[in-house]
């Protein structure tokens, strides 16, 4: 990699545009965009969400999350009629060769447990570590979001179906 030293206006444009989108990589494994939405005043849990792309011809597995809270979880989310699920997923996620997997809302994704009484608040930035069975440890940084369902007031229309099922997360 090239390096070279950035002019202050050049600083500033990264800053802005990693605010946006940002990525990282370890070994095989490229990781994207780790965010968390931005939870209610007595939210007790939050989800973190990323895009794990294995470019590798071996399998690896995402075995778990730390971050300064006092339970992390891997979790997936399953249909039971109506009812969304939690379920921990104690073994891990597994990142299969050569494919792309998601975390996201409705479907797999970081559990960040116990905020007690600190909720993710817009632009707030917190800091984990990723720990893969094959690639090791990754610090990164997810980026707190606002929910875009919020983002005019209310929840009028119903065009994001999954949006209501995860989003608090009370029965955890
Ligand atoms: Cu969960």
């Amino acid at each position: 990699m090239t390096r070279f030293s950035l002019t202050a206006a050049a600083a500033l444009f990264l800053t802005a545009t990693s605010a946006l989108a940002h990525g990282y990589a370890a070994g095989d494994l490229e990781i994207d965009h780790p965010f968390a939405f931005e939870t209610a005043q007595t939210a007790q849990t939050a989800g973190g969400f990323m895009t794990i792309t294995n470019t590798g011809e071996t399998a690896d597995r995402l075995l778990a999350v730390e971050a300064d809270f006092p339970r992390v979880e891997l979790h997936t989310t399953q249909m039971d009629g109506d009812i969304a699920r939690m379920i921990h997923l104690e073994d891990g996620l597994e990142i299969p060769a050569g494919a792309t997997v998601t975390l996201q809302p409705g479907s797999f994704h970081v559990m960040f447990m116990g905020l007690g009484g600190d909720p993710f608040e817009v632009g707030e930035e917190v800091p984990a570590t990723l720990v893969f069975q094959n690639a090791g440890r990754l610090d990164v940084v997810f980026n707190v979001e606002a929910r875009a369902g919020d983002m005019h007031g209310g929840h009028d229309h119903s065009d994001h179906g999954d949006h209501g099922d995860h989003g608090d997360h009370g029965s955890d």
